[in-house]
This record gives C-alpha cells, structure tokens and sequence, in this order.
C-alpha cells in the first residue's frame, strides 16, 4: 500500500514539512482549489502542487477532488463542455504524475453532517450525524446551512436544482453517471490515470435528492458501466460503514481481489441504534468497524493502492479544518502503518 494524506495547498495549517515527518507517509492527495467546478485547471496551479510536495520528499499522485459540475449530474446545460475540461484535466494531472483521481456523484451537496465540533467525554471533539437533529430540517428554508453544504448557492438556485433532481431521480442519474464514465474512462485508460469513485456519505438519499453510491448492488452496478481498473473505486469505510447494511470488510475483500479499489480512505465511526453516527477514533474499539479486518482483507487480496487516514477528531488543543487537523490522522497513519506491517508479516510467516 502507499500512505498517503490530504493537504489542502497553501491555505492550509497543517503544513507538508509536518506531513513529512509522518513515518512512512509517501503520497500527497490535493487539488487545485481556485478553479470552479467544471473549469479547467491551470498547469501552472498542478505543477506549483508538485513542486511543493518534492521540497518535502513527497509525491503529489493522488487528486482529491476533480468537481464533477452539476451540469453533468444533471446531463443538461454545459454538460458536454464541462466533460471535455474534466477530460483535459485528467490529461493535465496525469501530466505531473498523478495516477488516482477520487472524485463523487453526488448531488448538490458533499458530505452531510449535523455538528462539527461535538465533544466526546475525553474533551476531543469530533464529526456526528444525529438523526434527531437531521429530521425537521429543510434545506430551502432561509438561513439553514449545515457543514459540507456548498454555501455559494442563493435560495432560488438551490430549489431549481431540488427540482431538477427531484425530476431526474435515480435512474436518471445513474443515466448520467454512465455518460460520464464512458466519456472520461477511455481518457484515463490512455493517461494511466485510475479514476475513483467516493461512495455517497452517507450512503442514503438525504432532503429527497437521489443517492446512487450506497451499497454493494449499486458498486457492482457502477463497476459494470465500464469493465476497466481504471474505472474503480475510493472505498471509504467510514462513508460506506455508517450505513448498517454495509459490510465493509466483505466490501474490501471482494473490490480488492477484483481489484478495483484505487483508494482507501480509513477511518472509524460509531453506528447508533437509529442511524445516527459518531466519528471517533480509528482504533477498532473506538468504533463500530473492525480496522484489522479490513486491512488483512486488503493484504489477502494483494492491495497496493493508496491509503489515507481519513477525518481525524480535533484533539491536543488544535483547530483547524474540522476532520482534517494534523495530530489525530497522524495518529490515524500511525496504527494504519501498524496494522499492515503486522498484518504483511503474519501473512509472510505463514
Ligand atoms: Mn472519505
């Protein structure tokens, strides 16, 4: 496997000189943030990228993400222009050596949680879901705003997309998902380049907009579109793990012998009775997921794809970007570092 962990460039406070220090961490996962989703990257912006990374003996390989626009969700509009940037992109990144590109489907809105900071009785703090206060909620009333949502949308834009999707459902997005794969994946097949799919977090419809990313029926389905490694997943498992239907170290045994996991983000979280879950940290008694089996399932099935610690809780006193402070993914690399060389060695002596 190749450590790997996400910087999000010159604005942010965790700093490569201190990424580096990381034991054994190799790869840089970053994107070109001033660009607007469905433009095209400027080559000067990726190589400023790479050229950062290597004054700290990192590599910048794996782009997190390239912004699929709306548009294309929607196969409407600007669609058929904003495919040929995302082709051009990929031809750029690959250019500077990137071989993974993570990106999603999902409509309107990223990651969807309901506190940003909550406190766990050690005094860490942490991301949570919490049912209760997720129902009741309605995105286009007036003011609301919940962590991950894109805020540069007005009122009247957000009910127009609410819309849009409402009318488009699942089986027009899955209809649009397919255009784009069989557009861009012939593209990145040339370019060496794996693209990666990150599963919908969570991975169930949110506020009535379709979510197509979810489960083990729908991978197979996406995996179908175009029968190619270079059309494969980011298994993240704690995206994919809060959803008690999941099984994520059958999930990671089966892509990974079929090798189509490009990319794993590992973490934990803690599932609640009804739904709602906590992020915690990603030892396997902090949460509900056992860490050891899904990495001896990656080992067993010969992984060699990039892995990165995914959100870290904030603790130590640091602040930061909420899920991505320095001290808890580094403490995240650190056991990951551990289990795989225990795992890889018990399979050796075997
Ligand atoms: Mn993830």
């Amino acid at each position: 496997m190749k450590m790997s962990f996400r910087w999000y460039g010159a604005d942010d406070p965790v700093s490569l000189a201190y990424i580096s220090q990381i034991p054994n961490m190799r790869s840089i996962v970053s994107a070109v943030y001033d660009v607007k989703p469905g433009g095209v990257w400027s080559e000067a912006s990726i190589a400023w990228i790479k050229a950062e990374c290597e004054k700290y003996g990192l590599i910048f390989d794996v782009v997190e993400s390239i912004p699929v626009h709306e548009d294309i969700k929607l196969g409407r509009g600007r669609c058929e222009e904003y495919i040929e940037n995302y082709k051009e992109n990929i031809r750029r990144v690959a250019k500077a050596g990137v071989k993974c590109v993570c990106y999603n489907f999902m409509p309107v809105f990223d990651w969807t949680r309901t506190q940003l900071d909550k406190a766990a009785p050690d005094g860490s703090t942490s991301l949570v879901m919490y049912m209760d206060q997720l129902r009741g909620l309605d995105p286009l009333n007036d003011g609301l705003s919940l962590p991950g949502w894109d805020a540069s949308y007005e009122k009247e834009e957000m009910k127009e997309l609410f819309r849009a999707y409402g009318q488009l459902g699942e089986e027009g997005l899955w209809r649009s998902l397919e255009h784009f794969l069989k557009e861009i994946i012939p593209v990145t097949e040339a370019c060496g380049v794996r693209m990666a799919i990150h599963p919908d977090d969570p991975p169930y419809p949110i506020f009535g907009l379709p979510r197509i990313i979810t489960c083990e029926k729908n991978l197979d389905r996406m995996l179908a579109i175009v029968d190619s490694p270079a059309n494969s997943l980011t298994l993240c498992t704690g995206s994919l793990g809060c959803a008690a239907f999941n099984d994520i170290p059958g999930l990671v045994r089966k892509y990974a012998a079929m090798d189509r996991i490009a990319f794993m983000h590992m973490r934990n979280v803690q599932l609640m009775e009804d739904g709602s879950f906590e992020e915690r940290g990603h030892l396997s008694a902090c949460g509900s997921l056992d860490m050891y089996e899904i990495t001896k399932a990656l080992v067993d099935n010969g992984f060699d794809g990039y892995v990165r610690p995914d959100h870290g809780r904030m603790i130590w006193g640091e602040t930061g970007k909420p899920g991505y402070g320095l001290y808890d993914r580094a403490l995240g690399a650190a056991y990951l570092n551990g289990l795989f060389e225990a795992v890889e060695k018990a399979k050796g002596a075997n």
